[in-house]
């Protein structure tokens, strides 16, 4: 049992208000807020020991590759990796997917294909069309029911011996659904097609198991979970990372550099040039302590709590239509209510103190297939409650009456 009470008084943000009102943050797919600890730990970060990290041979430096590297090997363990260099720091979810992308661009030759799903982000569909258009392969994408859920008969009718990799997310940003990864893995290994799970809205909400899953590639950001924005990993099996080319050239990614040919660093840093984001790869660490003290299992548990709660209140709204009803699902409840543009709703709410999400949720193809402009998103944490989601019904029929 988490006391929600106490986990609030953690985040200063939410005790404040908005346009007069008590601020209801309902906007957690987009990105979480911080819990005190990770914003104090970005202010000791830059007090304390703030410097260049793998370069410098002054303490300094070595203090913040030594946190950088813990901070690798806190990831590793989070999603249960069986090396730290399988662990790559990137900006986040969207860098990691265009980093193995833009690697497969490279391994990909026409009459190759890659899969991916009618759910995916943008983040996940715009790398693999770069990656097709330059190598010619072929993009298939897994339909949908209108549950939101993925048509498994057709994705296995969809893998072949010309299948190369299969990329589809842990759990859909629009809809909450949450896939049969186990299975997509499975299936697509039969083939020998490696498959990149894309866990952005997975990592805050439940336990991954990366060993476990056998996905050859696993990636989140930071901000959805509790930590900084601009980080993020993507773990790679070591043999793909091996096989993989560099995604950037620069620094701190060779081995050895002369004009006629480089050689390029081991894992990881043959896919980390540059100054990294060094605080948030250190602060990540920090969030990731946050989240485990209170407990993923118990996270989940309470989520769904909101979750059922947020379904049946949100039901006796008059025309309110549901998008994304599947069986498994995380806390996320998108909806609009009769014809009313999903923006205006957004708009009067926020002025109730009521930050959701409106639009397509970077996620056109799943409003073309539900033929709307999009919805309306609430979207819970750990840290919101019962009440908040009384207080967003009450604003909602407020709207309603006002736009009607
Ligand atoms: N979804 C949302 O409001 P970045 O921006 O790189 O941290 O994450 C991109 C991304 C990739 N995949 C999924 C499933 C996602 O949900 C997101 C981010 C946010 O739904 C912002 S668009």
């Amino acid at each position: 049992m988490i006391d929600i009470q106490k986990i609030r008084e953690d985040f200063p943000i939410l005790h404040q208000n908005i346009n007069g009102k008590p601020l209801v943050y309902f906007d957690n797919a987009a990105t979480s807020q911080k819990p005190k600890v990770v914003i104090d730990a970005i202010s000791a970060y830059y007090n304390t020991i703030n410097s260049n990290i793998h370069r410098g041979v002054h303490t300094l430096s070595q203090k913040a590759t030594d946190a950088y590297e813990l901070s690798r090997q806190k990831i590793q363990h989070f999603i249960n990796a069986q090396h730290s260099h399988e662990v790559i720091f990137t900006r986040g979810t969207t860098e990691s997917i265009n980093l193995v992308a833009a690697g497969f661009a490279q391994l990909l030759k026409k009459g190759d294909e890659v899969i991916i799903s009618y759910l995916e982000h943008h983040s996940n569909i715009v790398p693999w069309q770069l990656a097709c258009e330059k190598s010619g392969a072929m993009l298939k994408v897994i339909p949908i029911n209108e549950k939101g859920e993925l048509l498994m008969d057709v994705f296995e009718k969809l893998l072949s011996e010309t299948t190369k990799i299969v990329a589809v997310n842990h759990i859909s940003n629009s809809l909450g659904t949450i896939n049969p990864i186990a299975e997509i893995i499975e299936k697509a290994h039969q083939f020998g097609a490696a498959v990149l799970i894309d866990g952005a809205q997975a990592t805050p909400h439940l336990k991954v198991n990366v060993q476990e899953l056998d996905c050859d590639f696993y990636c989140s950001s930071a901000h959805k979970m509790c930590g900084p924005t601009g980080v993020g990993f993507l773990y790679g099996k070591t043999e793909w990372l091996e096989k993989l080319p560099p995604y950037q050239g620069g620094g701190e990614m060779i081995a050895t550099v002369t004009f006629e040919k480089t050689t390029y660093a081991t894992l990881p840093h043959k896919f980390e040039a540059g100054t990294p984001n060094i605080e948030g790869g250190i602060v990540f660490a920090t969030a990731i302590d946050y989240l485990n003290s209170i407990g993923l299992e118990n996270i989940a548990a309470y989520e769904q709590e909101l979750l059922r709660y947020g379904t049946e209140k949100l039901s006796q709204i008059e025309g309110i239509k549901f998008y994304g009803t599947a069986q498994h699902k995380t806390s996320v409840i998108a909806f609009n209510i009769g014809n009313i543009h999903p923006y205006d709703i957004g708009t009067i709410i926020d002025k109730l103190g009521i930050a959701v999400r409106t639009g397509h949720h970077c996620t056109q193809p799943i409003m073309d297939f539900y033929k709307i402009p999009g919805t309306i998103r609430a979207s819970f944490a750990f840290y919101n409650t019962k009440e908040e989601i009384d207080l967003l019904i009450e604003a909602l029929k407020k709207a309603t009456i006002m736009l009607s």
